[in-house]
């Protein structure tokens, strides 16, 4: 297995027609190292020409690949899964350098999940049946659930090669040809998938990587007329622009957007779980997963208890080398993010808030000197619908309150206009399931987080997207169901 190392001349390709290709155009755009701070890579920087030569290819290959059998098409993706798991150290490596996460995280969450996608569905199409209807003496019904065609696949960079195999692996099991992009600050994963595919042996134009930026890929896909088909996985608001441009042509659209999730800690919760679970779903990958407990609701009879004991267990963690075994957070994602995030804790004391501890960059030394590294920070004394309170940071920055009754929470919980995971904590379990039952959430956790059944349907409501990924809703998606009426 190499080593994964690349150099500045190092360029990746396209992976277009079973091959791994230059741009048309010939231009490239930098990738940066963010835990250095530093170019390591370029990118292709393709554009309309190349996505329609991928698109050309996927609907060149969509006939065979339809009708491959779906034992055929499973084998395959199970070997590509195969060599996921056979190349886990180069690819963690890949994705701890491109994304600037903690290389342990990437080793055990972000690779491993990936090749568990490839396998979930490569099992799960061979399970995935419609239904019939009998009309009694007069009429049967059945329903054909048929691939579609090229999907169009679009991924954000805080979970690279996890979200970008979570939606390749069902397009491709229910016999969908792929054109993807994976998002131009994460592309690396993406690459060597390209390469693995090759090795697996995914027929030529199955599967089309395209890689560049999304205002000119991206769009490239959504607004392509031989891509009836868009999952797409990234910000609320270039989820709205992909609507824009999708909805009315028709298309079919899954969108799994952003986040502002509540976690609530009532004084009758496991205090020691709900303590511990609370640092790891508020700082896990420096805080970028749309999933994360970003507004922590604690009820008043163990606030103070519970503030303290978290901010010192904050303090405590440790931000550092992304490849070094004792950093608990790693670098953000880019400088631009690392600015955003830290004019969000700019506003939130504008607004009144306190900062408890973090609140800072953190300057590292050595080659690690002009990497983007933020303190976890955790901020009080906010009003649960300010700006803070209320749009999404997506970085290690999570605010704390203080609440008296179910009903006040479900109220402050509810209040934005985000609906996509929460979190309760409670060992009353009345309780836990009238909250749940209340929370607008497509996910809650009680007692847990980020606790995952790959057949449970995963997306939010209101603005944290539109659709369902997961187990054979997303096979539901990628297929079309036809209903065949027979008289008898
Ligand atoms: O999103 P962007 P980011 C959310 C997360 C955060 C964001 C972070 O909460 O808000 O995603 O990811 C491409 N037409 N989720 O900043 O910028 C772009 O190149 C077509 C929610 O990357 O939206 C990239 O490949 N494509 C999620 C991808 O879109 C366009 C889990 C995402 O980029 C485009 C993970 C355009 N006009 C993150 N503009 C969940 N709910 O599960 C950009 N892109």
């Amino acid at each position: 297995m190499k080593n994964f190392t690349f150099t500045v001349m190092d360029k990746i390709r396209n992976y277009i027609n079973g091959e791994l290709i230059e741009p048309l155009a010939g231009h490239y755009i930098e990738n940066v190292d963010p835990s250095r701070g530093v170019v390591y890579s370029l990118i292709p920087d393709s554009d309309a020409s190349d996505v329609a030569l991928a698109t050309k290819a996927a609907k060149e290959a969509f006939p065979s690949w339809s009708k491959t059998p779906k034992e055929k098409r499973s084998r395959i993706l199970q070997k590509l899964a195969f060599l996921i798991e056979d190349n886990l150290d180069r690819l963690a490596m890949a994705e701890s350098i491109d994304n600037g996460k903690p290389l342990r995280l990437a080793k055990t969450v972000d690779i491993p999940r990936a090749a568990a996608n490839f396998n979930f569905y490569a099992t799960g199409i061979l399970h995935y049946a419609s239904q019939s209807h009998a009309m009694e003496d007069v009429a049967i019904n059945y329903t054909l659930r048929e691939p579609i065609g090229v999907c169009g696949c679009i991924s954000p960079w805080n979970l690279p090669l996890y979200l970008f195999s979570w939606k390749i692996a069902p397009a491709l099991a229910a016999g969908n040809t792929v054109v993807a992009k994976p998002s131009e600050v994460t592309p690396m994963t993406a690459y060597l998938l390209s390469e693995l595919c090759i090795e697996a042996g995914l027929p030529k134009g199955v599967l089309n990587i395209v890689h560049g930026l999304g205002q000119k890929v991206g769009a490239a896909i959504t607004e392509h007329q031989d891509i009836p088909v868009i999952s797409f996985t990234g910000g609320t608001v270039t989820g709205k622009q992909i609507i824009s441009v999708a909805g009315p042509m028709f298309k079919k659209l899954s969108l799994e957007l952003g986040g502002k999730n509540p976690n609530i800690i009532f004084d009758d919760c496991d205090f020691e779980k709900a303590l511990k679970t609370t640092v790891h779903s508020s700082f896990a990958n420096q805080g970028q997963i749309c999933l994360c407990g970003s507004r922590i609701f604690v009820q008043r009879g163990i606030y103070e208890k519970f503030r303290d004991a978290f901010v010192e267990k904050v303090k405590n963690l440790k931000v550092g080398d992304p490849r070094s075994e004792d950093s608990n957070l790693g670098a953000v994602v880019s400088k631009q993010h690392m600015e955003k995030v830290l004019s969000y804790i700019e506003l939130a004391q504008q607004e009144g808030g306190k900062v408890l501890t973090g609140g800072h960059r953190v300057m590292m030394e050595g080659d690690l000197e002009s990497g983007y590294y933020l303190a976890p920070t955790i901020i009080e004394n906010l009003a649960y619908d300010c700006r803070t309170n209320q749009e999404e940071i997506f970085g290690p920055v999570v605010t704390i309150m203080p609440f008296d009754t179910t009903e006040e929470v479900i109220m402050m919980a509810n209040s934005t206009t985000y609906g996509l995971a929460s979190t309760v904590w409670t060992e009353n379990l009345t309780k836990a399931h009238n909250v749940a039952a209340r929370i607008h959430a497509g996910i809650v956790w009680v007692n847990c987080w980020l606790l995952r059944d790959l057949r449970t349907p995963f997306g939010g409501v209101k603005n944290s997207g539109v659709g369902r990924e997961g187990g054979f809703e997303a096979l539901d998606f990628f297929t079309e169901p036809k209903n065949v009426c027979i008289k008898l």
